[in-house]
């Protein structure tokens, strides 16, 4: 039995995240997470919520509550909205949790045992008003290369010129307005990557099943050289700096910086399923303890893909222990809202809990499977999303389902018929059956999400195009038997449709697979269309499903323009 662990990037705090954030990590990981569990693999499904740095504390400062509070609600906001669509994590973690505490503070000592860690003055900007350092992305000002006034600390979007905020002029902070700033030392803690440059590119070299886009983004970093990576804040929030399990001097008043802890998360949060009972941790994660037979698959956004080639290796590599890396990086590009960002204050874009106020979680998951930003940016459109639903999920799928059953129903009692011997049609349609089958299977393992939904419609479409030819509603008249070979082959295609669909749609496919009798969750079906179209036991009542997909109408999507934004 094969091993497969899975981590999607996990969800910052501060909020439901829309569905860019959906499409580009969670829900591709969890069609292939489930697509693996109905091969028969031993997998494993990861995720947390990203709880430190400056994003949370904000949050929770313009919320009212105190940061731990917030987070502990916005966790279990995001575990129910994932849930909700159906995201089959083994466990859906917290990266504020003991575990993620204990592991990070190991890995800091580690590497500072290994000579890894330096601590370094910083020059950085202090509000005097705030009470606190800022974070490059909270100062403002007037950019030093081309005088755009709204530079941010770290990047001017105007001229893309990689900023330091002390060069910005006439800074601002972004938190409070104050102009009150002015340069002050402090100390940090700066791993120090340019001693493991080489390993680290030794490592990337090896990974050869990455993703073309996550290959080109570790490249581009390391060909532009390694840095020396600062990996401690002037928060308040966030994993304590400790030497030797006590208090760092000098760091008392600072935290791990998020990007060192968050993807350490993924292993702390495997601890954490381990101390709710799930299972041995070291069994996924320790090449000493079992895991060097595990295939590790991630699944992120394009923006993560530097965090998860450089820095975190760095630190799993940098600490000389026996640690699981991963064997396949899966990168996305970006959904966007009609070309432009999506923006709860600007009322732009769906968001995962307003998504499932309007339309199904099925609908959703097969809209963004289809048009997934897998080899370049796409745009979500309320055209794209009706053509999906109304014409892939209601007009090709739902309309095959619900009419050869019905069909049973009126004339074969709600009865799987016995059948008979196959004809010329049914033999084309195995042999069509099967090459289809085969493709769906390869895109699925081939973590190709675009792919894989294209073969699954297609192989949708044979369904209606049998019917159409095979007409069980005409043979009826006058040859019942043929009739009953008709509707027999056709319900075993229904049944081999909630089995390949289940991955994407696990709602409706449940739906379709309790109406015909079927076990569930399901389990993936050989390559031989001939034996699959006739597993149905003969005498299986059968009941149609409600309807599946509901169309979505023009009155739908003006509404729906008026309230998320539209083409405007
Ligand atoms: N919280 C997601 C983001 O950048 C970030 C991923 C962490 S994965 C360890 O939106
Ligand atoms: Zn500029």
């Amino acid at each position: 039995m094969s091993r497969i662990l899975i981590t999607s990037a996990l969800p910052y705090i501060n909020g439901v995240k829309h569905l860019g954030n959906l499409a580009g990590s969670m829900l591709p990981a969890d069609v292939y997470a489930r697509f693996e569990r109905a091969r028969g693999a031993d997998v494993l499904y990861i995720c947390a919520t990203d709880e430190h740095g400056t994003p949370a504390e904000l949050a929770a400062a313009e919320a009212g509550q105190d940061v731990a509070t917030y987070c502990a609600i916005h966790h279990q906001a995001q575990h129910d909205v994932g849930r909700a669509f159906g995201l089959s994590w083994d466990w859906f973690g917290r990266s504020s949790s003991p575990q993620n505490h204990r592991l990070t503070q190991h890995f800091a000592q580690v590497l500072e045992d290994r000579g890894l860690i330096e601590e370094r003055v910083d020059k950085l900007v202090y509000s005097i008003d705030d009470k606190r350092f800022l974070p490059d992305r909270y100062i403002e000002g007037t950019c030093p290369v081309c005088g755009y006034e709204k530079a941010r600390g770290d990047q001017c979007d105007n001229c893309n010129s990689l900023l330091d905020p002390i060069d910005l002029i006439d800074p601002v902070s972004v938190i409070s307005g104050s102009r009150n700033l002015e340069v002050r030392d402090t100390r940090h803690l700066y791993v120090v990557q340019t001693k493991l440059a080489g390993v680290i590119r030794a490592w990337v070299d090896s990974k050869s099943d990455f993703s073309s886009l996550a290959r080109s983004i570790a490249y581009k970093h390391l060909d532009e050289g390694l840095i020396d990576r600062g990996i401690t804040r002037d928060l308040a929030w966030g994993i304590p700096v400790v030497r030797h399990g006590a208090p760092r001097p000098g760091f008392e008043t600072k935290v791990f910086y998020v990007w060192f802890d968050a993807p350490i998360e993924y292993i702390a949060a495997t601890q954490e399923w381990s101390d709710a009972g799930g299972g041995d941790w070291r069994r996924w994660w320790r090449t000493d303890a079992g895991a060097d037979d595990v295939r590790y698959v991630e699944f992120m956004g394009k923006d993560n893909v530097a965090f998860h080639t450089v820095s975190f290796p760095a630190t799993i590599l940098g600490s000389g222990e026996p640690w699981k890396t991963v064997d396949m990086l899966k990168a996305f590009n970006w959904l966007n809202w009609y070309g432009g960002k999506f923006s709860t204050s600007h009322k732009r874009g769906v968001f995962m809990d307003s998504a499932l106020d309007i339309l199904p979680p099925d609908c959703w998951r097969w809209y963004l499977t289809a048009n997934s930003p897998e080899h370049s940016d796409s745009a979500f459109t309320w055209e794209q999303l009706v053509a999906a639903v109304n014409r892939d999920l209601a007009d090709v799928l739902g309309n095959f389902v619900n009419r050869i059953m019905k069909f049973c129903e009126a004339k074969f009692d709600g009865v799987v018929p016995a059948g008979g011997a196959a004809g010329p049609l049914e033999e084309a349609l195995f042999a069509d059956v099967s090459a289809k089958l085969a493709e769906v299977t390869a895109q699925f393992e081939a973590i190709e999400m675009r792919k894989s939904a294209q073969a699954l419609r297609a192989l949708w479409v044979l369904g209606n195009e049998y019917l159409q030819v095979a007409a069980p509603w005409t043979a009826i008249k006058t040859d019942p038997e043929r009739a009953g070979v008709i509707v027999r082959t056709a319900l075993n295609l229904v049944a081999l449709y909630a089995r390949v669909s289940a991955p994407v749609i696990p709602f409706a496919a449940e739906a379709i697979a309790c109406g015909v009798g079927e076990a569930w969750p399901p389990v993936w079906p050989s390559l031989d269309a001939r034996a699959e179209l006739d597993r149905l036991p003969a005498g299986r009542k059968i009941a149609t499903p409600p309807v599946l997909f509901k169309k979505i109408e023009d009155a739908d999507v003006a509404v729906w323009s008026e309230r998320f934004g539209g083409a405007d």
